[in-house]
């Protein structure tokens, strides 16, 4: 398979704005793909542009039982939550193994374009809201640990980077 490399917090890299994708050409649709295929083998629900480094609005998501059903969104803009929140258990691909609470709207209202360049309009509730609202914080540079304690965040952060050293020294072996 031909999967991209997922950027690991505390990259700083993660904390990118991304611009608006400018044409949905074949080299974004090439992306989308390849950005799909990285988020299943990866056994994630959904994927930012920004964890792959590329820094262009642009989101893939399946929150499917049967992983069939993958959701590409290019420009995304949310245009309405819902003002009820609820607590939720939350993981990104980017901080593996590190799995808090986060509040997020329970509904919302988003506009993007498909693949076809055409605009669509989405609404959405339980894991998908959650997921578009976990990918649109992507995109604006924010990871989820970042809602949580600097005490907890820290930790994460010394774990994620004792992790990664360890990695490193076990691949010189
Ligand atoms: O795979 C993922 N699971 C998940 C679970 C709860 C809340 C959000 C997510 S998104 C995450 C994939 C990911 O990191 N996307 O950026
Ligand atoms: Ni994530």
């Amino acid at each position: 398979m031909n999967s991209l490399t997922i950027l690991r917090y505390p990259d700083p890299r993660l904390h990118t704005v991304a611009k608006p994708v400018a044409a949905v050409d074949a080299r974004i649709k090439e992306l989308a793909q390849q950005m799909l295929e990285t988020m299943y083998e990866a056994s994630g629900i959904g994927l930012a542009a920004t964890q792959i480094d590329v820094h262009e609005r642009l989101i893939v998501i399946d929150v499917s039982e049967n992983r069939d059903q993958p959701l590409v969104l290019i420009n995304p803009e949310i245009v309405w939550s819902s003002p009820e929140k609820r607590l939720g258990e939350e993981g990104c691909l980017s901080v593996p193994g590190i799995y808090d609470g986060v509040e997020r709207a329970i509904g919302i209202r988003m506009q993007a374009m498909d693949l076809e360049g055409k605009l669509q309009t989405h609404e959405a509730e339980g894991m998908l809201a959650v997921c578009i609202q976990h990918e649109m914080d992507h995109l604006m540079g924010k990871v989820f640990v970042e809602y949580l304690s600097p005490l907890k965040r820290n930790r994460i952060k010394t774990k994620l980077v004792k992790q990664k050293k360890d990695e490193e020294r076990d691949g010189d072996r």
